[in-house]
């Protein structure tokens, strides 16, 4: 069918990647011998096989020991560049990078070294690539609130570097509503606001994120499946989900991509949009996902292809007068 090769050369944005995420084996090892950092593996081999994954929990250890790695600016900077090149092969025209600074600043690295090194690589994607990158900057929720406050406050010499805060790492037994107060702050600073929710949690953490955080998209939120009275409400208030369908099966929240609840969330007139996550652990990049999803649910075609694209474009937060060109 021409469905492949309509789904790789449409325009799309991408609004849930964890640049962390897109450090690929051979980029961890060339790093590691860069900067004398010992790596727990023997090879990119020996790593490439650690990533069989059970739960969240057992993908975060492998991916915070893979970012040990990042030690300066340029290091930042190889990284996302190298993730931007692949955008602009995937046709992302825009894309907004979430990033892990406490991963960093526990290590020592000062968090000036990370965004500096990731705002250059932005710039030059736009300048060289056209495509237009943006950063979130993600709290820890396994940390506690105030270690969110600090790393809030260390950032704002670089507010002009990053558009938004989001909330990622272990979900369950930690609820939005542990970071009520800092994304209040963020709120009162400016900043565009979204969380991971209904991953592994339950759908009330997606009710918490959007009346007790004020987020604007949920991250995830497959868990809305769960709930009629939440999905009628995301698709009414018209809530975008940033939906990742291959982190969903490597992290075992959904048995196969088949049994994924995608179709009956679109077709509940929720916006969601197609995403990589960690795109070097879970088995390839936008395009890819696209291509395998469409490829698992026969009845999806094009009309299905173009809204899901089209959510994309319409739920990113590049400023009004450039989605206008896009949709
Ligand atoms: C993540 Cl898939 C996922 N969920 C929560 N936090 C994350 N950080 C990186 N990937
Ligand atoms: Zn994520």
């Amino acid at each position: 069918s021409a469905l492949p090769g309509l789904l790789a050369r449409a325009p799309k944005a991408e609004l849930h990647m964890h640049i962390e995420g897109s450090l690929e084996p051979e980029l961890i090892f060339a790093l590691a011998a860069r900067n004398g950092v010992a790596l727990p593996y023997a090879s990119v081999d020996a790593l490439r096989q650690a990533y069989a994954f059970t739960d969240l929990q057992s993908f975060l250890d492998i991916y915070y020991a893979g970012a040990s790695v990042l030690l300066h600016e340029q290091d930042f900077y190889d990284m996302a560049w190298a993730y931007f090149e692949k955008a602009a092969r995937d046709r992302v025209v825009h894309a907004e990078l979430f990033f892990d600074p406490q991963t960093h600043t526990a290590r020592g690295v000062p968090i000036g070294t990370v965004i500096q090194g990731l705002s250059r690589a932005c710039a030059d994607a736009n300048d060289r690539l056209g495509v237009s990158g943006a950063l979130i900057l993600c709290f820890l929720r396994h940390l506690s609130e105030e270690d969110a406050f600090a790393t809030l406050e260390q950032a704002l010499p670089w507010r002009a570097h990053f558009i938004g805060v989001g909330l990622d790492s272990s979900e369950r037994g930690h609820p939005p509503s542990k970071f009520q107060r800092v994304f209040a702050r963020a709120a009162e600073l400016g900043l565009q606001l979204v969380a991971h929710a209904g991953e592994e949690g339950p759908p009330a953490y997606i009710e918490e994120a959007l009346d007790l955080l004020g987020v604007e998209r949920i991250d995830h939120g497959v868990r809305a499946i769960e709930s009629q009275a939440l999905m009628a409400r995301l698709a009414k208030e018209r809530v975008p989900l940033t939906v990742c369908p291959l982190s969903n099966v490597k992290l075992c929240v959904v048995h196969d991509l088949a049994d994924h609840p995608l179709p009956q969330l679109l077709a509940a007139g929720l916006a969601v949009t197609i995403n990589s996550d960690d795109p070097a652990y879970f088995g390839g990049y936008v395009n890819d996902n696209l291509l395998a999803l469409f490829d698992a649910l026969p009845r999806w075609g094009a009309r299905e292809a173009y809204q899901l694209l089209r959510n994309s474009l319409e739920a990113s937060f590049a400023p009004q007068s450039q989605r206008a060109a896009w949709v």
